[in-house]
């Protein structure tokens, strides 16, 4: 007899809710929500992608993906709260409404499942992928090493039993091979890459992989300074902005550097509520405030680059 696997948006879920979760609203909404399988994790369970946006063939579209870190759980709340609000306020809201009628977010509601799951049974502070290494004990590499940008040259570790493991290769994790060939497959129509962390309050923009600066840096740095005002005007959040390096630190192989060099112009780590008070362990109280401030500044982003 397993466990009362009740849904809500206001606390956090374990996987086997958001699976089930991820089937219901795609079946609730069959005009505005898609569900696809992009591949599947070390563990064998399947990572889903859920499209959302009015149905129409040749849109733009902008990739969000959340739990790339096992333990940053406000990160997976985002993703279903984000697709709750796209549904529940298309045809009402006349941003949302022009935002899926003219494009389509891809929302990755968790990318590294094995870690969140093991977060819930094991150890809540785990960070990285449940693989195993060849010649070591330890398991996992951190996703966000992983992406072939920079791949451990700076702020990553080559040693398995660290956080930061960049891992063997670059994408030799099979989740971090699902986002890349997807995004791959879909270059031509994706403007914007948006991935989801947490904690420290920041919105950041390529690089972090190197002090080189972007070529749109200009147009980044605006946007992100009007992204975290918008963020603020609900509840006096403070974020700070900038390229990572600059901002939060050198760490090579990092997905929002990878998309940007693969030509998406438009790609930003967030990384949300709090600055260190409760940390990774973000009470359950604070979801739905996290979520409606965060929820203004990514549809500002989306509303900039449906412009562009
Ligand atoms: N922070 C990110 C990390 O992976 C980051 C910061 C962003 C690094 C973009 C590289 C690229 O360390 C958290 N909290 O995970
Ligand atoms: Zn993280």
């Amino acid at each position: 007899h397993g466990r009362a696997t009740g849904h809500s948006y206001t606390k956090y879920n374990n996987w086997e809710t958001i699976e089930a979760w991820t089937q219901q609203i795609a079946a609730e909404n069959p005009g505005l929500i898609s569900r696809s399988v992009i591949g599947t994790t070390f563990e064998g369970r399947s990572m889903y992608l859920l499209k959302v946006g009015k149905a129409k063939s040749n849109k733009p579209a902008i990739f969000i993906d959340c739990g790339f870190h096992a333990r940053e759980w406000i990160s997976p709340a985002f993703c279903q709260w984000f697709v709750k609000e796209a549904v529940r306020t298309y045809g009402q809201d006349t941003e949302m409404t022009e935002l899926l009628d003219k494009l389509d977010f891809y929302v990755l509601p968790v990318f590294n499942i094995d870690g969140y799951i093991y977060t819930w049974t094991s150890s809540r502070m785990w960070r990285k992928t449940r693989s195993t290494q060849a010649g070591s004990s330890c398991r996992g590499v951190d996703p966000n090493r992983n992406f072939k940008a920079g791949w451990c040259e700076n702020g990553a570790s080559t040693s398995p039993c660290s956080d930061t493991y960049c891992g063997p290769t670059a994408e030799s994790e099979k989740e971090t091979k699902a986002l890349t060939d997807f995004i791959r497959k879909n270059l031509s129509s994706i403007k914007a890459y948006l991935t989801i962390h947490s904690y420290s309050q920041m919105l950041l923009y390529p690089y972090s992989y190197s002090y080189k600066l972007p070529t749109n840096n200009a147009e980044l740095n605006a946007l992100a300074k009007a992204a975290v005002n918008k963020l603020a005007s609900l509840y006096g959040t403070k974020y700070t902005y900038g390229p990572g390096a600059s901002t939060i630190y050198l760490a090579a192989g990092g997905s929002d550097d990878w998309a940007y060099d693969q030509g998406i112009k438009y790609s930003f780590t967030f990384e949300l509520r709090d600055t260190g008070r409760y940390g990774f362990l973000l009470p359950e109280s604070q979801i739905r405030a996290t979520c409606e401030e965060t929820l203004l500044a990514v549809k500002h982003i989306a509303s900039y680059v449906l412009g562009h």
